[in-house]
């Protein structure tokens, strides 16, 4: 059992083009407990933390003014192994080599603007959570669903 926490984000392009729930629902389906989920603003400070990995790149700028151009749909979502099988289901970030089947591979055509985020590791997991969410903003465990297992409902 490896249970974690990831964050996942349906960037402005996703939330414009009507995907949020298209994206709840694959995540939902593959067995994934949501904990949190808003739709928010960015503001810049939030942006280039989120992306400080990137600071030095080209792109940069403009990656932070895509996120803060209008909102988001941010989410923390717990299951087993799930930062790297969001990965996977979120698919490579260019779109020449998103998988279809992915959802960048279903839904993106281009690198900037590519529908959504999922943390990479378990410490961007935690750094991303805290960012958006806050440390104990948890409103809703796993323990609080009524199925006795999700799986065979
Ligand atoms: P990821 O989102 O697949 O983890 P990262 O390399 O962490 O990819 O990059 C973060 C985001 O920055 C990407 O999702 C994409 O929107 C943007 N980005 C990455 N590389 C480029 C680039 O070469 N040009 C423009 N935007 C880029």
């Amino acid at each position: 059992m490896t249970l974690q926490r990831t964050f996942i984000m349906v960037k402005p392009d996703g939330v414009k083009r009507g995907l949020i729930g298209e994206i709840i629902k694959r995540f939902d389906q593959k067995g994934f407990t949501l904990l949190n989920a808003e739709l928010m603003t960015v503001d810049r400070s939030k942006a280039e933390y989120h992306y400080m990995e990137h600071q030095n790149k080209p792109f940069f700028g403009e990656l932070v003014d895509f996120i803060t151009s209008a909102p988001v749909f941010a989410m923390v979502w717990e299951g087993e192994n799930i930062i790297e099988v969001s990965r996977l289901m979120i698919g490579k970030t260019s779109p020449l080599e998103a998988l279809p089947g992915t959802i960048r591979g279903d839904f993106a055509f281009t690198k900037e603007e590519n529908v959504i985020h999922g943390s990479d590791s378990l410490l961007s997991a935690e750094r991303e959570i805290e960012n958006f969410f806050g440390l104990l903003k948890k409103r809703i465990s796993k323990d609080d669903f009524p199925f006795e297992d999700r799986k065979s409902v």
